[in-house]
């Protein structure tokens, strides 16, 4: 489809910028023929998943071979010329022309990077040309080629519940634990906003336990959380949970926990866990068995990524062993690919899908996953990446796309208040039109 001549796009502008991590990424400006402007600065992680779209980097020595000159070049020589004169306000036709020029099936050729930038950019540049703001540009039924991106949005519109990073480990805070990421979660607040207070509450009270025990708070994890070389895994959960309390919160009740275990992080080749901070090696019912022990002894309501990302059997096993209210969230399983949320519905490993814009290569590739999700039953988590930017267009799919959670990091630091702080301003905006998610979004409720 042709779009009006005004939503046309006329020009792409690509250059290196930097990520919360000082790494290189790509930064995109789309320009179209009415004026709108649209610009996006792509997320990166750390504890990648090998199923994810392929970052395209430089290699060699300089920025200790992460340069993007390589991806910012594609987007000039390639993507530009080939979606000039593409109407913005149709992701979906924008998307699959970029994915014809890169042609492979993870976009490692022009490079994820390049292409999930000009694929950001479009939808923001198309928004604003609409006059509408992003949330509600993506809210809809998923358009299918040659329709506009924008439908009406239901009612009320649904503000995600928060998944806060208190504690990291793993390869956010230098291995100092062996899990990831222990986050908190309000699933008693009525508002967004004041789900947000509980969770700053939580993080300053345990912030100020592991002070007065000596563990200080001098080192920041890349996500904005606290990093202690705590002794045990456990003890980052016992602290999390104490830092509940010290906050005058009742754990589960008020706030609650979720883990992002990031197991192919520790998992081996001969399907074993290996446990470095406790010297402890674990083999997978083993492993299993110690995690449904910390469902049964802390609040945990969600649990991400608790066995390795190919171990397909042992997946359908957790789902069935650990606590069936436990929301068993998967991320470097799931690599928000679609055929792999296909396999994973068919053989009920998971029961939540963590979704993000970059493993997938293009908005309308992870749109389809989480709207697939959604379909099947299957809570979703739209999640921002260990190295962030300035930008908030991740708040708005949250909201446009019902996701009904978000995992954005800590309180602290600007790339994650970004995000944050545009979501209390939309709940301030919308007023009485939104909601917060309430718990049963845990379960795959309150789409
Ligand atoms: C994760 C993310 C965000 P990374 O594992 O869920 O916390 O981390 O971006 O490093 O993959
Ligand atoms: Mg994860």
């Amino acid at each position: 489809m042709t779009g009006s001549r005004s939503t046309e796009i006329a020009d792409v502008v690509a250059w290196e910028a930097l990520d919360s991590r000082g790494r290189p990424t790509v930064a995109c400006r789309v320009h179209l023929a009415g004026g709108a402007v649209g610009r996006a600065i792509v997320p990166s992680g750390a504890s990648t998943g090998s199923h994810e779209a392929v970052e395209r980097r430089d290699g060699g020595t300089r920025y200790g071979g992460w340069g993007v000159r390589g991806a910012v070049e594609a987007v000039r020589a390639e993507l530009r010329p080939a979606v000039i004169g593409l109407d913005a306000t149709c992701q979906v036709d924008v998307d699959r022309r970029l994915e014809e020029v890169d042609g492979t099936p993870d976009l490692r050729r022009a490079g994820a990077n390049a292409v999930l930038a000009v694929s950001l950019a479009t939808a923001i540049a198309g928004a604003r040309a609409l006059g509408q703001p992003l949330w509600k540009s993506l809210a809809g039924p998923t358009p299918l080629a040659g329709e506009p991106t924008a439908g009406e949005p239901r009612e009320p519109v649904l503000l995600p519940m928060p998944m806060v990073n208190i504690l990291s480990g793993g390869a956010h805070a230098a291995r100092a634990i062996d899990i990831q990421d222990v986050l908190a979660v309000p699933v008693g607040a009525g508002t967004f906003a004041y789900g947000l207070e509980l969770v700053e509450r939580v993080r300053a009270a345990t912030a100020a336990l592991l002070d007065s025990r000596g563990d200080g708070t001098g080192l920041v994890a890349d996500e904005g959380g606290l990093a202690a070389p705590l002794p045990t895994n456990e003890a980052a959960l016992a602290l999390v949970t104490d830092g509940i309390e010290a906050a005058g919160l009742t754990p589960g009740h008020d706030v609650a926990l979720a883990v992002d275990l990031a197991a192919s992080q520790f998992g081996t080749a001969d399907g074993t866990y290996h446990l470095r901070c406790e010297d402890r090696i674990l083999d997978r019912d083993g492993w299993l068995a110690e995690v449904g022990r910390w469902c049964e002894r802390y609040p945990i309501v969600s649990l991400e990524d608790v066995l390795n990302e190919d171990d397909w059997e042992g997946w359908t096993l957790a789902a069935r062993t650990l606590p069936e209210d436990c929301q068993l969230l998967g991320d470097d399983l799931f690599a928000t690919h679609l055929d792999r949320v296909e396999k994973g519905i068919a053989c009920q490993a998971a029961n939540a899908v963590l979704v993000k814009p970059n493993q997938a290569g293009t908005l309308t590739r992870a749109q389809r996953v989480l709207r697939r999700a959604q379909q099947a039953g299957l809570a979703t988590v739209v999640s921002a990446r260990s190295g962030d930017t300035e930008d908030t267009w991740l708040a708005d799919l949250a909201v446009g796309w019902r996701s009904g959670q978000i995992k954005v990091g800590s309180t602290t630091r600007s790339e994650r208040t970004a995000k944050w702080n545009r979501l209390l301003e939309l709940e301030h905006d919308l007023g009485e039109a939104a909601v917060v998610a309430h718990r049963g979004v845990l379960r795959g409720q309150a789409y």
